[in-house]
């Protein structure tokens, strides 16, 4: 009985590091983030559909590892892998998406796409 039990351990600890191979690319991904850098863009945004349209615009864009906009402050934080992105690029990303990103202006034909609500003249709601 014993040593059934040791050759359940035995398979289960195989079984468990077969898992841990497979997952080796996310092992490598986290090991990415230490070297993540943040950075934070000023946007037009206005509301809560700006908040969730430029979070996922961002968290299509290559790098990103999480974007998060705070509406009231309208600071949008990029969390990036520094080797796969720029801030260039991420603030290009931004506009593309229709927002201004500090002294950058939204892209206008972008800008002109966004729905009236969510057009820079409308205070922050
Ligand atoms: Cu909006």
């Amino acid at each position: 009985m014993k040593s059934f039990a040791f050759s359940l351990l035995t398979l289960l600890s195989l079984s468990g590091s077969a898992a841990l191979a497979q997952t080796a690319p996310v092992a490598t991904a986290t090991a990415a983030k230490k070297g993540a850098e943040q950075i934070q863009f000023k946007t037009s945004a206005v509301c809560d559909m700006c908040k969730s349209r430029l979070e996922k615009s961002l968290a299509y864009e290559k790098g990103v590892q999480a974007a998060h906009l705070d509406v009231p402050s309208k600071i949008l934080t990029v969390t990036y892998n520094p080797a796969k992105t720029t801030p260039a690029a991420l603030r290009t990303a931004v506009q593309k998406t229709g927002y201004d990103a500090d002294q950058a202006t939204a892209d206008a034909r972008a800008y002109d796409r966004l729905p009236e609500c969510c057009k820079k003249t409308n205070e922050t709601h």
